[in-house]
């Protein structure tokens, strides 16, 4: 899954793909590079200063990028949104996917928008809101905790009718998450894949990455390629990166070490 985020101040990108024709240009060069999935974001995340973004701000970001993206790309794409207007703007506007950080707790229409349009939805670990979420880093046991959040709101997504195959799980890595919580849980991926779901895994260029590898560009790239084999290796489905052309090998590479490419058996 490549990054768009359509924002001035997120971690890695922010304020690059503002102009929504460089936003197409890059969607499309992360498709050429080998994204299967384009993640289209207008509210940052980042885990320290970011700022609500009020809605009219988020529709005026993502309204261009989304209309350029429906007929120009071939892969899905996905609106990263805790918002059900963005999100039936973005459905509207040919996205499959909705990524809600908030696993469709922040917006009570959302849950139903999705059983309504047969989208897949992605379904995220997460304490505290966007801007507040570092404070809320503490746990008695994080994979536990993590596991259990997800299966309840996996289950909530049923209820509400979202269908079993359409739901995807994440831990949120950075979220109301440190360093050791973080690897805590991607050594713990395959009890997560345990509750029959779809893994995504998010680590690309985030704050762990840098404080363990190294902050220089070379570094985040080699350490985020570090944890996305690992994350494969462990059963994660998908890994949301900046850099697809990197991350495409490392997944090719590490599903084959893994057993999951059907050329390459192997009894590992
Ligand atoms: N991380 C960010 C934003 N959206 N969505 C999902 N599902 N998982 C993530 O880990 C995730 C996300 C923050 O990273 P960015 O600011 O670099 O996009």
């Amino acid at each position: 899954m490549g990054v768009v985020n359509v924002t001035p101040d997120s971690f890695s990108d922010g304020g690059r793909y503002l102009d929504p024709d460089r936003a197409l240009e890059h969607a499309l060069a992360m498709e050429a590079a080998g994204a299967d999935i384009i993640d289209v974001g207008g509210e940052s995340t980042r885990p320290v200063g970011a700022r609500e973004v009020a809605l009219e701000l988020e529709l005026e970001r993502v309204t261009p990028v989304l209309a350029r993206l429906g007929p120009r790309l071939r892969v899905p794409f996905s609106i990263d949104t805790r918002r059900a207007a963005i999100a039936r703007l973005a459905l509207d506007s040919g996205a499959s996917i909705i990524n809600d950080v908030t696993a469709l707790e922040y917006d009570p229409e959302m849950a139903n928008l999705a059983a309504r349009a047969k989208c897949a939805v992605v379904l995220m670990h997460m304490r505290g809101g966007p801007a507040d979420h570092i404070k809320f880093a503490r746990y008695r046991d994080v994979v536990a905790e993590v596991s259990s959040y997800l299966a309840e709101r996996a289950q909530f997504a049923l209820d509400a009718g979202i269908a079993r195959s359409r739901i995807v799980l994440d831990p949120g890595l950075g979220f109301a998450k440190n360093a050791e919580h973080n690897l805590k849980l991607l050594a713990a991926l395959p009890s997560l894949c345990a509750l029959g779901y779809p893994v995504l895994v998010g680590a690309s260029r985030k704050t762990f990455v840098a404080r363990i590898a190294g902050a220089g560009e070379h570094e985040l790239e080699f350490g985020t390629a570090a944890v996305n084999a690992v994350a494969i290796v462990n059963g994660a489905s998908i890994v949301r990166v900046h850099d697809p052309s990197a991350a495409a090998s490392v997944v090719r590479m590490a599903a084959a070490l893994a057993g999951r490419d059907r050329r390459f058996k192997h009894d590992a």
